[in-house]
């Protein structure tokens, strides 16, 4: 699937900063480095619409998107794509730290028309402490998480899904990740309807 346009809207570094709530939205979270921008710009099928970088930590900001659907889905023929912020990148400075869980908690929390949240997994680390945190709170607030294995290109096609299964029964997900990758362009289709079927 390809949408018929995307375009960057805005950026926020707090609620007030927020645009208006006035499409359905499609969260992407995960460490930082994990994939996120490159997996938003393999989606949008634009390269360089939503920023990448070796070095982590690069994206502090929430960034929205307006992705305009090819056919409307679920009564929507558009949706936002929000990149967050990567979380556990110890270099990145104490004052962007402290401000990241609560601006986290008041967008996860409090956002009305957050449809989905992409929960992205990079195949070489696995789960770590903060997904241990972050996937029950998810859960308990009922957002709908699509879990997503990034870089999977990283590891021989074989050992892929014995990962993506561990991973899903580590975490407790309601369904297996997706496995995907920017850098070969596979697992893109799949994801996107996992994406959609959340916008019902
Ligand atoms: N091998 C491989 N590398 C990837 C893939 N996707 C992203 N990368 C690399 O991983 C690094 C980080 O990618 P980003 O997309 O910037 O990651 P991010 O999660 O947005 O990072 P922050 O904004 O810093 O939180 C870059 O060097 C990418 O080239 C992939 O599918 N395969
Ligand atoms: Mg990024």
């Amino acid at each position: 699937m390809r949408p018929r346009a995307a375009r960057y809207l805005t950026s926020a570094t707090r609620p007030a900063e927020f645009p208006a709530a006035d499409l359905p939205e499609i969260a992407f979270a995960g460490r930082s480095n994990v994939g996120k921008s490159s997996l938003i710009n393999t989606l949008a099928g634009v390269s360089g619409l939503a920023r990448t970088s070796r070095t982590p930590g690069r994206t502090r900001l929430l960034n929205w998107f307006r992705i305009d659907l090819p056919k409307a889905t679920h009564g929507n023929d558009a949706v936002y794509f929000v990149d967050l912020p990567g979380y556990g990148f110890a270099s990145v400075d104490r004052s962007m730290r402290a401000s990241w869980r609560p601006l986290m908690e008041s967008y996860l929390g409090e956002r009305s028309t957050l449809k989905v949240v992409a929960l992205l997994i990079d195949i070489r680390r696995g789960v770590e402490d903060e997904e241990r945190d972050f996937v029950p709170w998810l859960l308990e607030k009922r957002i709908t998480v699509v879990p997503v294995i990034t870089k999977a290109d990283k590891l021989g096609k074989a050992k892929r899904l014995p990962i993506a299964a561990a991973i899903r029964a580590e975490l407790g997900l309601p369904r297996p990740p997706v496995l995907f990758s920017s850098l070969e362009a596979t697992g893109g289709d799949e994801l996107w309807r996992a994406l959609l079927a959340g916008l019902a």
